[in-house]
């Protein structure tokens, strides 16, 4: 039987080519059905092919598309669930927020060229030099724009902004940075070109700076220019107060001094900050602004700079000095985008705004709300024990819109508290779980079938009864309200 296919197969074959691509007329032993069955054939094949190649990869995809984070290298797992699909709490990477975002100064040198002058340091055996440098805003190996305070810090390249020459003190000049949105922070922090300033206040707003709220000072003398204690201690009850520190100086660094302000160290509620939404709210920015107000006293090269008394008593008085300036290398503030806990990571929108990938039936630019139809119970801020995921109402897919309601949400020991809106397709209730008056349930059909309550009533008589008992106990939910059960048992007697 199989030589006998194959000669035939051979001898289809031949006729093809025969036939088909010679274009010779058909002879006694190839027919034109012969070359057609040849074709026939081809085609089978063809599809044979097709099917077989479409079992083959077939697996792959579907296996893909069931479990997104099997067999597809380029999409990692999403931190926001655990392997068995149950939500999780997710936070964004720490990044320095401040990088590549626009600083508002209110001084920067070069408009009109200028010349500014300071002592550098030349190690420690030798006297500092003084040395003297133009900046002029028009030249740009020669300007010192406030974009050098965010730019790429590199060690090799440090690039600076630098403010006018000054000759009044104090004098503020303030460095103001917009984040765009909220941003959990851990520190703020400057790298001096200049010498350190000898006052400095860090402020914080909230609200994308409609108000500001005093973060950190730096003085050698705190009460005089700020109105506050040196060395304050942080008790539980004024952890959202901000400290002025008075020992960041040291007036024998001329330039590249840092200052770095963490924001939890010294806190009491810093080692339990899940729990704590005071040091929360303490940590949460939209922007900062940085007032430089006062400088350390210039020294000449070769002046030891005097004592702490004289610079003090200086210090304190407004008054003209010799021309000084402000210079900055790196502005950063290190923090997470916030998204409480619900999303790993912080996406442009549309409009190019930054806003927080919310996972676990969150929305809003910090996923501080829950998604419309996910009102079951408050929203909650994830902890590392809780994810405090929304959850859907329960409507039976009866409803599309639902409320939270507290009373509810108490009553069933804080588990569930939304209440279905608008019911379709005929039901009522909380949960959309009964049939509407004048309609009766299809017990052969679920609850959440959109035929589950069937027909219009025929409103009983007044006489006759129609108040028939022993069948009012197919409330589906257990509802057990008496109207609608009888409802139901009329209705059915009716259609028997
Ligand atoms: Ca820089």
């Amino acid at each position: 039987m199989e030589v006998e296919g194959n000669e035939v197969v051979v001898v289809e074959v031949n006729c093809f080519l025969e036939i088909i691509l010679k274009q010779e007329a058909p002879t006694s032993h190839c027919t034109l059905v012969q070359v057609v069955r040849r074709i026939i054939r081809m085609w089978e094949e063809a599809w044979r092919f097709v099917l077989w190649l479409g079992l083959l990869v077939w697996p792959v995809s579907a296996h893909s598309a069931a479990n997104p984070f099997l067999g597809q290298q380029a999409t990692p797992p999403d931190p926001c669930y655990d392997d068995a699909g149950a939500a999780r709490r997710c936070i964004p990477e720490f990044i320095n927020a401040a990088f590549g975002k626009e600083v508002a100064v209110s001084s920067v040198c070069g408009r009109p060229p200028s010349r500014s002058c300071s002592a550098v340091e030349r190690g420690e055996d030798r006297p500092p030099v003084r040395t003297c440098q133009v900046c002029d805003a028009a030249d740009p190996r020669r300007a010192r724009p406030a974009s050098h305070l965010t730019d790429l810090n590199s060690a090799h390249n440090l690039t600076c902004w630098q403010s006018e020459n000054l000759s009044v003190s104090p004098h503020n000049v303030t460095l103001a940075l917009s984040l765009g949105k909220k941003f959990e922070i851990t520190y703020v922090s400057l790298q001096f070109c200049s010498p350190r300033p000898e006052s400095l206040a860090i402020f914080k707003s909230m609200d994308y700076g409609k108000t500001w709220t005093p973060y950190q000072f730096y003085s050698s003398q705190c009460r005089r220019m700020y109105n506050r204690p040196s060395r304050a201690a942080i008790t539980k009850q004024n952890e959202q107060e901000a400290l002025c520190t008075d020992g960041h100086t040291d007036p024998h660094l001329l330039s590249g001094g840092l200052i770095a302000f963490s924001t939890l160290d010294g806190r009491p509620s810093g080692k339990d900050f899940d729990n704590s939404p005071v040091l929360q709210d303490w940590v949460t920015v939209t922007d900062i602004r940085v007032v430089l107000s006062r400088p350390q006293l210039p020294r000449e090269p070769g002046n030891n700079g005097g004592t702490k008394e004289d610079n003090d008593q200086a210090a304190s008085l407004t008054t003209s000095l010799p021309p000084y300036f402000y210079a900055v290398g790196d502005f950063q503030v290190g923090g997470r985008c916030k998204c409480n806990g619900h999303a790993s990571r912080c996406l442009k929108d549309k409009e190019g705004k930054l806003v927080c990938d919310c996972k676990h039936n969150t929305e809003g630019p910090e996923c501080d709300r829950c998604k419309p139809f996910h009102y079951d119970r408050p929203w909650q801020r994830a902890s590392a024990r809780e994810a405090n995921e929304c959850l859907p109402c329960n409507c039976n897919l009866h409803a599309r819109r639902c409320r939270f309601n507290m009373e509810l949400y108490k009553l069933s020991g804080r588990k569930s508290g939304g209440v279905c809106m608008n019911c379709r397709h005929n039901t009522a209730g909380r949960h959309c779980h009964y049939c509407k008056e004048g309609f009766y349930r299809d017990m052969a059909r679920p609850i959440t079938h959109r035929r589950a309550c069937k027909g219009k009533v025929t409103p009983p008589r007044p006489e006759g009864g129609g108040l028939l008992s022993g069948q009012g106990q197919d409330s589906p939910m257990g509802s057990g309200r008496g109207a609608e059960s009888l409802v139901g048992s009329v209705c059915k007697k009716s259609h028997q």
